[in-house]
C-alpha cells in the first residue's frame, strides 16, 4: 500500500483577540439595556428577562479564556454584536481565501513545496462564505496551484474528513501533493446575544500538506490510518441556507445562526469519540496507552479530559492531550489541527499519535499518525 505522509502544517491566527471579560462586559451592557427597555413586559410575564453572562462560568464550563476574531470592534459594540467585514469585490480574494492562503504558505514552506507542486486543494470547513464558485478553487487560483479543487463541509470534523479524502486521492493516484485547508470564520455564524453560546467560538485557519512518502522530504508524520463516523442529530444546527428566502414562514434571524443543546452534545459525543478512537486503534493492533499524543478537537476542556481519561484510564498530562482552546476557543475544524501544528514537536521517530475531531452531524474522524 502507498504510504502517505503529512509533510507540512500551517496556521493563520487573526491578530485581534477578545478576552472573556471583554465579551461578558459587552453582553451584560446589552442584556441590562434590554431588560430596562422591556421592564414592563417582563414584570407582566410577557417577555423573558435576559440573564447576565459571567466570565468565571465560561472558564469553568469550557476552559475558554479568549478567542481570536477577524473583527473585534463590531463584536464588542453592544449596538452591533457581530463582526463587520468589508464587502469585497468579485475581483478581490474573499476573507476565507485570504486566511487559507496565509496558512497554506506556512504549510508548504514546511513541506519544502511550492504552490505549483500542489495538484489538489480541499477546502474543508463548517461554513463557506458563498455558494459558488467553490472557495477551494479560488484558493487554488490565488496560490497558483494546479490540478483540481473542491469544498467540503462536515462541521467541526471537516479536517479529518479532508485528510481521509486527501489520503484516498494520493493512494488512488489522482493527486501527488494535496493541500487541505480549514478557514473558519466562526464569529460570522455565532449569536453574540445568546448567553449560552456567545463565548464558544473563535476564528482561525489551518493548512495541511499531504504527499506520498516517496515524494516527501524526511520528517513529518506517516498516516497509519483514518476512520470516519457520522450519526444524524439536530443537537448542533445552523438553519442558514439558500432556501431561507423561499420559506413560506421565514425563520427568525437567531435560527439562522449556530444553535446547540450543549449538555446533550457533551453526553452523546464523548462515548461516540471514545468508541471511534478505541476501535480504530484496535484495528491497527494499538492500545491507547501506546499513543504518545492526542490532538483532540478543541470544543470543551472537560470534554477533552473525559475522552482522554476514558481512553487512557487516567488523567492525561498536558503533553499527552495539548489544549489550545484557552487562547483560541472552538475554531471548529481548525481546532484539532491548531493543536497538532503547535504541539507536534518532541516526539521520537516511531511514536504514535492520534488526531481526532468531532462535532455537528454528528460527525467524527480519527487519524492515526506515526512520527517519521
Ligand atoms: N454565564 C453564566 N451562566 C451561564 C452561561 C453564561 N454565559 N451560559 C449558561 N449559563 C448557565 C445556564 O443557564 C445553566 O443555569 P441553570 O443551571 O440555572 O439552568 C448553567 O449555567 C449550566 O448551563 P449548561 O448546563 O448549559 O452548562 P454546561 O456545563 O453544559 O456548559 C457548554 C455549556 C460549555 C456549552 C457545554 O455544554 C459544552 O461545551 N458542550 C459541548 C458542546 C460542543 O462540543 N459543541 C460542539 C459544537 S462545535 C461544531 O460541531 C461546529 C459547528 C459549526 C461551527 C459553528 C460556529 C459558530
Amino acid at each position: 500500500m502507498t504510504q502517505i505522509v503529512i509533510s507540512g502544517t500551517g496556521l493563520y491566527t487573526p491578530p485581534e483577540s477578545i478576552s472573556n471579560e471583554e465579551l461578558v462586559e459587552c453582553f451584560n451592557i446589552w442584556a441590562t439595556r434590554y431588560n430596562t427597555e422591556h421592564a414592563e413586559a417582563i414584570a407582566a410575564g410577557k417577555v423573558e428577562p435576559k440573564p447576565l453572562s459571567n466570565a468565571e462560568f465560561i472558564v469553568k464550563a469550557s476552559g475558554i479564556r479568549s478567542r481570536h476574531v477577524l473583527d473585534k470592534k463590531g463584536i464588542l459594540d453592544p449596538e452591533i454584536m457581530r463582526p463587520q467585514l468589508p464587502t469585497r469585490g468579485n475581483d478581490e480574494p474573499s476573507q476565507m481565501c485570504e486566511m487559507a492562503v496565509a496558512a497554506a504558505r506556512e504549510a508548504l514552506a514546511e513541506a519544502g513545496r511550492e504552490p505549483a507542486d500542489v495538484d489538489a486543494v480541499l477546502c474543508a470547513a463548517s461554513n463557506m462564505q458563498r455558494s459558488y464558485p467553490a472557495v477551494a478553487v479560488e484558493i487554488q487560483h490565488y496560490l497558483g496551484c494546479g490540478g483540481y479543487a473542491y469544498d467540503m463541509n462536515v462541521a467541526c470534523a471537516s479536517a479529518t474528513f479532508g485528510i481521509q479524502a486527501a489520503v484516498d486521492a494520493l493512494s488512488a493516484g489522482h493527486a501527488r501533493c494535496v493541500l487541505m485547508v480549514n478557514p473558519e470564520i466562526c464569529s460570522g455564524h455565532l449569536n453574540f446575544r445568546d448567553r449560552d453560546s456567545h463565548f464558544i467560538f473563535g476564528d482561525a485557519c489551518t493548512a495541511v500538506v499531504l504527499e506520498r512518502a516517496d515524494d516527501a522530504r524526511d520528517g513529518g508524520f506517516e498516516v497509519i490510518g483514518t476512520r470516519l463516523k457520522t450519526h444524524f442529530s439536530s443537537n448542533i444546527r445552523n438553519n442558514a441556507g439558500f432556501l431561507n428566502r423561499a420559506e413560506i414562514t421565514p425563520r427568525s434571524a437567531d435560527d439562522r445562526l449556530f444553535i446547540q443543546e450543549g449538555r446533550r452534545v457533551f453526553k452523546d459525543v464523548v462515548p461516540m469519540v471514545v468508541e471511534l478512537i478505541g476501535s480504530h486503534l484496535g484495528a491497527h493492533d494499538l492500545a491507547p496507552a501506546e499513543v504518545r499524543r492526542f490532538w483532540l478537537h478543541q470544543a470543551n476542556l472537560n470534554m477533552n479530559q473525559l475522552i482522554s481519561k476514558r481512553l487512557l484510564g487516567r488523567e492525561p498530562s498536558d503533553q499527552e492531550a495539548p489544549v489550545v482552546l484557552d487562547e483560541y476557543a472552538n475554531t471548529s475544524s481548525a481546532g484539532s489541527v491548531i493543536a497538532f501544528h503547535k504541539y507536534k514537536s518532541g516526539l521520537a521517530a516511531g511514536d504514535v499519535a492520534v488526531l481526532c475531531a468531532f462535532g455537528a452531524g454528528y460527525s467524527a474522524g480519527s487519524v492515526i499518525l506515526r512520527q517519521r
